[in-house]
This record gives structure tokens, sequence and C-alpha cells, in this order.
């Protein structure tokens, strides 16, 4: 099953601009005071239908539609909103791969067609109601037709592909469509006469693997319909934190151990969720001059105690706390292992 958010940037700031809805609006990059030298992020569904999408230089959209509206990016407001995404798909058991930001890949093992489209009719009610976002869903017999049966599907949809109805839902499809295929393979294969998955099927498999190497023999699969690439957990590259304005600007660090107690808690709470240890405790603070500052530490040992994640975010705090007043703070852990298996290994070092 392939999980992907609906105009994802955009959905996120409609949740907290609630006038937003329904209009035509862009998130990106712009160069202060020239707003029309960036490139649009994303899009919203409204400004779709002028064709205005990501990539786009913002000058052109905003020719497109003079009165477009313009949000610039809150990266870390997004990740928030790509872990909740990911905490809410993992706590239904299945391994989980975060391919993207806003995209995930579940591996349903040998689930039926029926129990799986029941399973994905849930998971995005439940990611409407639970954090008000759009997705789309599509269910598949490997990762590649999960993730183009959920991009025929969008937006807001849910698309079942059975192994039968493979071949008939790919071959027409244009050879960009399969995943792994950008503008530069499109265009290398153009240049061999390849345009449609049908065509690619029909081609000579050594031609392939002599152009591309392994990527060649990889796209002939996908487009004989076989995909065994497996649904990887990547926790190394993960790392879980919160921040939150404090209620008053602080210059001592007694004045946030409330915050930092619940900020820790909530971290702790999704670690041990999901059965990691950490080695990596780091801490935020965000000054009333907008300006922020970080710092880390490295334990000997992987962990998972809260009081220690509590006890060392007010150390490091306090090294931050000497500047000008901290309006905000954060708390994050990272370089994790998964819990089984991995805990006996790491403790052989110590
Ligand atoms: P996508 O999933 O590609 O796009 P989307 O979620 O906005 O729209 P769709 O409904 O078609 O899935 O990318 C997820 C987010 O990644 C997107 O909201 C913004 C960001 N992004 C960029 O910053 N630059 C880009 O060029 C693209 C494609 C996405
Ligand atoms: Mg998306």
């Amino acid at each position: 099953m392939h999980v992907d958010m609906d105009y994802f940037y955009a959905a996120c700031e409609e949740l907290r601009h609630p006038e937003l809805r329904g209009r035509p609006f862009v998130v990106g990059i712009y160069k202060e005071g020239d707003k029309l030298r960036g490139v649009v992020q994303t899009s919203s569904y409204a400004a779709r239908k002028f064709g205005i999408k990501s990539a786009m230089p913002t000058a052109m959209a905003f020719k497109i539609y003079p009165e477009l509206g313009y949000v610039a990016p809150d990266d870390p407001y997004y990740e928030e909103m790509s872990r909740r995404v990911m905490a809410l798909l993992r706590e239904r058991g299945f391994p989980i791969e975060a391919m993207s930001i806003d995209e995930a890949a579940v591996d349903l093992g040998a689930m039926g067609y029926d129990e799986a489209r029941k399973l994905a009719v849930s998971v995005k009610n439940e990611v409407k109601k639970r954090l008000g976002l759009p997705c789309s869903i599509g269910v598949g017999t490997g990762k590649a037709f999960a993730k183009m049966a959920c991009d025929a599907a969008k937006p807001d949809g849910i698309l079942v592909v059975r192994r039968e109805e493979l071949a008939s839902f790919m071959d027409g499809k244009k050879v960009g469509s399969l995943p792994g295929v950008g503008k530069k393979t499109e265009e290398r294969l153009r240049a061999m006469k390849i345009d449609t998955i049908a065509g690619l099927g029909r081609a000579d498999p050594m031609a392939l693997i002599d152009q591309f190497g392994s990527l060649g023999k990889e796209l002939y699969m996908l487009a004989h319909g076989v995909d065994d690439s497996k649904v990887v957990e990547h926790a190394e590259t993960l790392s879980i934190g919160r921040e939150r304005t404090l209620p008053r600007d602080a210059t001592r660090v007694d004045e946030t151990i409330d915050v930092l107690k619940s900020l820790t808690d909530e971290v702790m709470k999704e670690v041990h969720s999901r059965g990691f240890l950490f080695r990596n405790i780091g801490v935020k603070a965000k000054y009333a001059d907008f300006t922020e500052r970080i710092r880390s530490t490295t334990t000997n040992n992987y962990t998972d105690s809260s009081d220690l994640v509590y006890s060392t975010a007010i150390r490091l705090l306090r090294g931050l706390m000497t500047g000008p007043r901290v309006r905000k703070v954060g708390v994050r852990v990272s370089r994790f292992v998964a819990e089984k298996g991995q805990k006996k290994l790491f403790s052989a070092h110590t």
C-alpha cells in the first residue's frame, strides 16, 4: 500500500489558514523583496486548475493568475505534520517506509485485495479525521505498482490494482510514470524509441542493461509486472522532536522546565511506541530576536531513558540561555536503532 498526501504543503497551510481553502495559492521560496524570482514548491488544487504546479517559476505562476495567493514555506511545520502522518500509519502495526516527507510504503504482506481496500479506506478516513489532511492511497502487488496506483487515484482517491489488472493498468502509460524514471531517463529511453511502458516491455533487455545498468533490468522487470523490492524502515535517518513557544519569554532555564518536561514526554511517547533506542539528544532555543541555536550530545550507549533526555535537555539548554530572552524551545532525539535484535550488538562495545 502506498500513501501520498495531497498537495501536502498547501494542505498544511489550509489547515491553519482556513481563509485559503478552495483558493488558488502556492507555497514557495522567493528572494526577499522580489517574489518573482523563486519557484513554486506546491500549489493548491484550485491553482492546479490553471496549470500552476511544482518547480514552476513563481513569476510564471503570477502571470497565469495575478490574484494568486502566496505562502512562504515553513519546513519545521511540514516536518511535524509529516511525523504525525507517519506515526498514525505506524499505529496499524505494519512495516512502513517513509519514501519522502509526504509519502510512505506500507508492507501488507499477503493480505487479500478486499481486506487491503478496507484498510485503505479506514486509513484515509483516519488521516482526514485526526489530522484534517487529504491523502490518496494505492494498493498493488509491489511498491512501484502501489505508488503508481496512488498517483492514478489522486486527488483524494483510492485505487486497488490487482495482479490480473496490472498489465492493462500500465500498458498505455508513459515510461515517465514509472517510479525511478525521471526526466533524464525518460529522454534517454525516448532516444531508444521507447515511450510507453508497453514499449519498454517489448524492448531488448540486454540493450536496456547496456544503457542503464541495473536500472535497465529493474525497468524491464517493472514493465513485466515484477517488483520484488522490500519495504525498509529507515530508523537511522529519522529524528523525533517537538518544540513549543514558552508561555513567557525566559532568561533562566528553571523558567522552561515545565515545557521541557512535557516536550520530553511527547518525544519519548513516540520513541517508546516505535521501540527505538537512540544515542543523540538535542535542544533548540529560539530567541526573542528570532535567531536560534541548537546544541546536542551523543551518549555512550543506546538508550530510551526519559529521565536522561529530560536532565540532558536542561543541561544543554542552560548553555544556550546566556544571551537574549528565549521565546521557544525544542527537544529532539536521533541516531536510532530498533530495539529488537540490535541492542545486544551495540551494548557489546560498552
Ligand atoms: P508531492 O507529493 O510531489 O506533491 P504534493 O503533495 O504537493 O501534491 P500531490 O497531491 O500531487 O501529491 O510533494 C510533497 C511536498 O514536497 C509538496 O507539497 C511540496 C514539496 N515539494 C517541493 O518542495 N518541491 C517540488 O518540486 C515538489 C515536487 C514537492
Ligand atoms: Mg503528495
